[in-house]
């Protein structure tokens, strides 16, 4: 296969980023692609199994669980079970943190925390749905792994990434020395190197929110999408309006394009709607080592404090200079009290 670098070469090959990683991150990372490969064909076949639908429970987030994010979930913790090198998986379909049998996870230094099948309320309409995860060394020294281990600020993950499902099944991840993208052939069931040291435009020319909130917006929130509107050939106004409803799609066409995707506060999440473990932190570290900016509205996604599993935080993640323009009016006129 000349000049095809497959997942698995590639983070052999930078095996050197991790001084002190004796190949575990590298075996956690192929763990995840290999769980990412088997939720991808029941994901692109889910229209001819009965595992559309829902399965009738209810998860932490009061979201009806869906057979395959059901699935998913048990996929990426059974992967990262069997791999041992991870103690506990914190995951969105899970309302506590799963602890790894302590005989699996003896030698284990790493926790993840997951969204296995981020906006599955698209399955059934086969738009493009993703799986997004972080990865943290363990802090704890001595018996069993704690939720402390898990409730780490942004800024001490040791990797992140998310597989989209979509047009194409691609994989991109980060261990805080950019940013790297596969493409799954599924010819070779592998994931192949696409899109080498990606980053995401400093401007761009398309906003990202569900304007169907908005009269709940903060009103720095109703100014920029008024200044995105406005007519001004010299800074090609006005944007373009994409909104998928699936963060891991819209974040990743903004990577492709340039962009900004918004979920602000809205009056039904007063603390916004993305959850700050699994969907924002992983998200804002890709995406700033794309060269791209994240924050509230007002302060770093990564800074935040972490006090809860399934914490929410607002969101405005992208093109740098779209994020700021919108905290710019942000900090004009939702000033935080
Ligand atoms: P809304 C999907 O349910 C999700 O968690 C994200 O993937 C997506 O960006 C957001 O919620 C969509 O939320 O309220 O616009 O439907």
């Amino acid at each position: 296969m000349s000049g095809i670098l497959t997942l698995g070469q590639f983070i052999i090959e930078k095996q050197s980023d991790f001084p002190y990683a004796k190949g575990e991150l590298s075996r956690l990372l192929r763990d995840i692609g290999i769980a990412a490969k088997i939720v991808n064909r029941e994901v692109n076949k889910a229209g001819l199994m009965d595992i559309l639908g829902e399965v009738g429970t209810i998860n932490i987030q009061g979201e009806n669980q869906k057979k395959l994010d059901v699935f998913a979930n048990e996929q990426f913790i059974s992967a990262l079970t069997s791999g041992g090198e991870c103690c506990i998986v914190a995951s969105e379909e899970n309302d506590e943190f799963v602890p790894i049998d302590a005989e699996v996870s003896k030698n284990a230094r790493y926790i993840v925390a997951i969204d296995p099948l981020d906006g599955s309320s698209n399955i059934d309409v086969n738009v493009a749905v993703g799986t997004i995860f972080s990865i943290y060394r363990r802090k704890s020294t001595d018996g069993k792994a704690t939720l402390e281990d898990v409730l780490q600020q942004g800024t001490e993950q040791v990797a992140a990434g998310y597989v989209i499902y979509g047009s194409s099944t691609m994989l991109v991840y980060t261990t805080g020395k950019g940013v790297n993208g596969f493409t799954l052939d599924p010819s070779i069931g592998e994931f192949c190197l696409s899109h080498p040291n990606m980053k995401i435009p400093t401007d761009g020319t398309i906003y990202s929110i569900n304007e169907g909130n908005y009269v709940h917006f903060p009103d720095g929130v109703k100014k920029y999408l008024k200044y995105c509107q406005i007519e001004d050939e010299q800074t090609s106004r006005p944007y373009t309006s994409r909104y998928i409803g699936s963060m891991v799609a819209d974040i990743h066409r903004n990577m492709i394009k340039g962009g900004i995707f918004i979920y602000p506060t809205t009056s039904s999440a007063p603390n916004g709607k993305l959850r700050l473990v699994y969907e924002c932190n992983p998200m804002a570290f890709i995406i700033e080592q794309a060269g791209g900016r994240a924050t509230d509205g007002y302060n770093r996604i990564l800074d935040q404090q972490v006090t809860s599993l399934h914490q929410r935080s607002a969101i405005f993640i992208g093109s740098k200079n779209m994020v700021l323009k919108a905290e710019e009016l942000m900090q004009q006129y939702s000033a935080l009290t």
